[in-house]
């Protein structure tokens, strides 16, 4: 039976490879250390307003702290990764202030829920396929990317996927942190990987790169600070205090990870739905700003941009408009201040008095 379960574990590696995955590792089911870290940062308010990472079984306890709670009849984590970097700049590369960006995992043109989930789905039939009839009806699995009950970057570092960086992003040695994660629960007991070793040394680069200062120590990530948070799942009136370091960011931030240098030599992905959709590798804010209901839904269909949704970006556009040090958005800064959607009025209110003060 053993050595059926060993074929099991190469079996789901092939499937992975197969599935389109660069990366694929199996850690065990179990509460690590870093895990312990997950209700402390709750704790201390560092999920802002995403209310689902404090999601509570019925003792009250956080679901994502303990996959032994949570699913105890867990055994093994098959832990996926996909790399979607693409040959373009990267935001540190590029810094025309009249222009902004969308982080790069955004410009696909397919949502990577759906990319991932397709190929982790492929994983998990290959999976029931080779297990032995007799272990058949025993046998349990669950696929998530993002929206289980699973802080998938520490079972990536215990599958050997990749390493926890100072940025709190995986790092692969050889792929870099590009990479999307899924994961696969499953009942099977398979051998674990090795975990990754941790390779950031004594370098401090993205911390000292962040232009908000969200990495509070290494390791530890407030979102209410991240520019990525802000404009993705901030709703409402961003802080004020914080919109200037916002620069241009109109959709997440890839700061601390363009300046890692672990992704100096990051290989481009094969995946051919991350190649970016047209005018999102640095789009011009007017285009956006001014965006109809009508063309949002056409160009952002099946995107992942569709989260901010148009008020959102709309307002992180105003916004980037006021950082642009260009006086030339301030006629339609003038016109965006009566605009009928209260927060990009305000965002553009406060986008024209600081791009006035900024530039005289
Ligand atoms: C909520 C969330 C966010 C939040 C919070 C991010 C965060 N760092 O927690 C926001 C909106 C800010 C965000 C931003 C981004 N996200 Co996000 N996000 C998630 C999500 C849904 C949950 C993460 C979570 O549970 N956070 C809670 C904290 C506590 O966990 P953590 O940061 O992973 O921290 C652990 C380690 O730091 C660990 N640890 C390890 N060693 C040590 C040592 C010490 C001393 C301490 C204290 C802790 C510690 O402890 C923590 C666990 O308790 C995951 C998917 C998932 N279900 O896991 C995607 C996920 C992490 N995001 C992803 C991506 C791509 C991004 C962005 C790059 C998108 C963008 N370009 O804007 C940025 C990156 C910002 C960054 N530097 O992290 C990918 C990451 C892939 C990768 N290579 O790591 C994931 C895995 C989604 C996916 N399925 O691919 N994200
Ligand atoms: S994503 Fe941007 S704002 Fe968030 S921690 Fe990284 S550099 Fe800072
Ligand atoms: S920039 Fe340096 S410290 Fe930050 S994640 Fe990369 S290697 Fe680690």
């Amino acid at each position: 039976m053993a050595s059926q379960i060993s074929d099991v574990k190469a079996i789901v590696k092939v499937a992975a490879e197969e599935a389109g995955f660069d990366l694929a590792g199996i850690a065990p089911a179990a509460d690590t250390s870093e895990l312990k870290h997950f209700p402390e940062w709750i704790a201390a308010g560092r999920a802002g307003e995403m209310k689902y990472l404090e999601a509570r079984d019925d003792q009250g306890d956080l679901k994502r702290a303990s996959l032994a709670r949570v699913a105890p009849w867990a055994r093994s984590v098959i832990v996926c990764a996909i790399n979607y970097n693409t040959e373009n700049p990267y935001s540190t590369q590029t810094n025309d202030l009249s222009r902004g960006w969308i982080s790069r995992y955004a410009w696909s043109r397919e949502d990577y829920h759906d990319a991932v989930l397709r190929r982790l789905k492929q994983v998990e039939a290959a999976l029931h396929e080779a297990v032995p009839a007799e272990l058949q009806p025993a046998l349990i699995t669950r696929s998530y990317v993002d929206t289980g009950p699973v802080v998938e970057r520490v079972f990536a570092k215990y599958a050997g996927v990749g390493w926890v960086g100072k940025n709190t992003c995986i790092i692969n040695q050889k792929k870099g942190s590009w990479l999307f994660l899924g994961v696969i629960l499953t009942s099977l007991e398979l051998a674990p990987d090795l975990p990754a070793p941790d390779r950031c040394g004594t370098c401090t680069r993205c911390i000292e790169a962040c232009p908000t200062d969200a990495i509070l120590a290494p390791y530890q990530l407030d979102s209410n600070k991240c520019i990525s948070y802000l404009t993705i799942e901030k709703r409402g009136p961003i802080p004020e205090d914080l919109r200037a370091g916002m620069g241009r960011h109109i959709f997440g931030c890839d700061i601390c990870q363009d300046v890692c240098p672990w992704n100096r030599k990051a290989p481009a992905s094969t995946a051919p739905e991350f190649e970016p959709r047209p005018g999102l590798v640095n789009p011009a804010l007017g285009w956006l700003a001014e965006m109809s209901g009508e063309e949002f839904r056409a160009v952002f269909r099946g995107s992942p941009i569709r989260r901010t949704k148009r008020s959102g970006l709309r307002r992180n556009a105003a916004i980037a408009m006021g950082n642009s040090r260009n006086r030339e958005f301030l006629p339609l800064l003038e016109q965006l201040s009566r605009d009928e959607d209260e927060f990009v009025a305000e965002g553009a209110r406060w986008a024209k008095t600081h791009l006035i003060r900024s530039t005289e």
